[in-house]
């Protein structure tokens, strides 16, 4: 990849972040983004933040389902403290100026960096790589724009999107260098607390995810309190006590998963946590885990299931935020265009 160059941070202050509307939204999504979306937005910070549906198509969608999911997961987004007064929310198909700068940085990017994307290698692994979507290989490069479309200093993500944000980092370097500007920031992710590595409740070792065949893996925004206590009371874990320090917890990964996921659930740190639940059975634990995730999540269920009464609404507050978004990112898109040496004499 290209040698980082040492670019002058000059740009303001600006978060953008997405999610796919891919499935319903997971608790993994919830800790390690949306909670994180909504604390950016409340220290007064520029934040913009995007249903990213055309992501979502790189593996096929049902039509209604994807129109259904988009709205959900903008219910969940407002219903977990999103003020679309105060954030833009918006779904990315309606701001073209996504795609066009996608088109612009698959001619950045190289094929090799693609190819070591380890998302795309998990999500092609013992399956036939050749009958994948083009998109979802080219993947990073979309995500890389929509994160300079907007000229965005900040990323709040979990940690399975570590890499995409140093592959968005090397489009931006290659962008500048190519054409002698300094016309990207290098753009920071922001990975913090103990909810950005969420696993999935049947397996430790591997994230929770919207798209795991098995439900009871993930908790779900739309769970009811029952649902989420019985996943956590049958949620995987080993027959011995929880450790009186964190190094035990080292090999014990489901265990170590529902210590991170109270630790997030309860602002606190996993060696807070430890420290209260040092030599307890998960007999004990896991109550008192469902008990929490029971009380902050149904909040955000009751009022989720209110905002999709009304879809309509959803649907202009999506429209607004397109419109507020486009103006930010229209006119960065054209001077990108003037950039390459594109001419654009029906917008002088
Ligand atoms: N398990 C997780 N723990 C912490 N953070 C997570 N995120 C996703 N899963 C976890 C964060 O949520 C944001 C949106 O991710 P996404 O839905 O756009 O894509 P994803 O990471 O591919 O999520 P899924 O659930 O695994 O979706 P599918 O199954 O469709 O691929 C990101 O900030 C991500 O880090």
């Amino acid at each position: 990849m290209s040698e980082p160059v040492q670019t002058p941070q000059t740009f303001p202050t600006r978060i953008f972040s997405g999610i796919q509307p891919s499935g319903g939204l997971t608790l993994g999504n919830y800790l390690g983004a949306l909670k994180r979306f909504v604390q950016k937005q409340d220290e007064g910070i520029e934040t913009v933040y995007c249903l990213v549906d055309m992501h979502a198509i790189t593996v096929w969608q049902d039509p209604a389902r994807l129109r259904q999911q988009t709205r959900e997961a903008a219910a969940g987004f407002i219903a977990a403290g999103i003020d679309p007064a105060r954030s833009i929310l918006f779904n990315q198909s309606q701001v073209t100026a996504h795609a066009e700068l996608a088109w612009i940085f698959n001619c950045v990017a190289r094929m090799g960096w693609m190819g070591r994307m380890t998302q795309w290698k998990d999500k092609t692994a013992g399956k036939n790589a050749e009958a994948a979507s083009l998109g979802l290989f080219a993947y990073p490069a979309l995500m890389a724009a929509d994160i300079l479309a907007y000229k965005a200093t900040h990323v709040p993500v979990g940690e399975d999107q570590k890499q995409h944000l140093e592959l968005t980092r090397d489009i931006a370097i290659k962008f500048n260098n190519d054409y002698g500007v300094n016309f990207f920031p290098i753009t920071e992710p922001v990975i913090e607390g103990a909810g950005t590595r969420v696993m999935s409740l049947r397996d430790g070792t591997k994230k929770m995810s919207k798209s795991d065949p098995s439900d009871q893996s993930r908790i779900n925004l739309t769970d009811d309190a029952d649902t989420i206590s019985k996943k956590f009371r049958k949620a995987k874990t080993d027959s011995e006590p929880l450790p009186s320090d964190l190094d035990g917890l080292k090999d014990r990964p489901d265990a170590r998963n529902l210590v991170n996921v109270y630790a997030a659930l309860a602002d606190m740190t996993p060696e807070a946590v430890i420290a209260d639940y040092a030599g307890a059975q998960f007999g004990t634990f896991k109550p008192a885990l469902a008990d929490l995730a029971v009380a902050k999540l149904s909040p955000i269920t009751t009022k989720m299931s209110h905002l999709m009464q009304d879809p309509a609404e959803i649907d202009r507050i999506l429209g607004e935020g397109a419109d507020r978004a486009n103006a930010i990112a229209r006119p960065i898109v054209d001077e990108v265009y003037d950039i390459i040496g594109m001419i654009r004499s029906r917008h002088v």
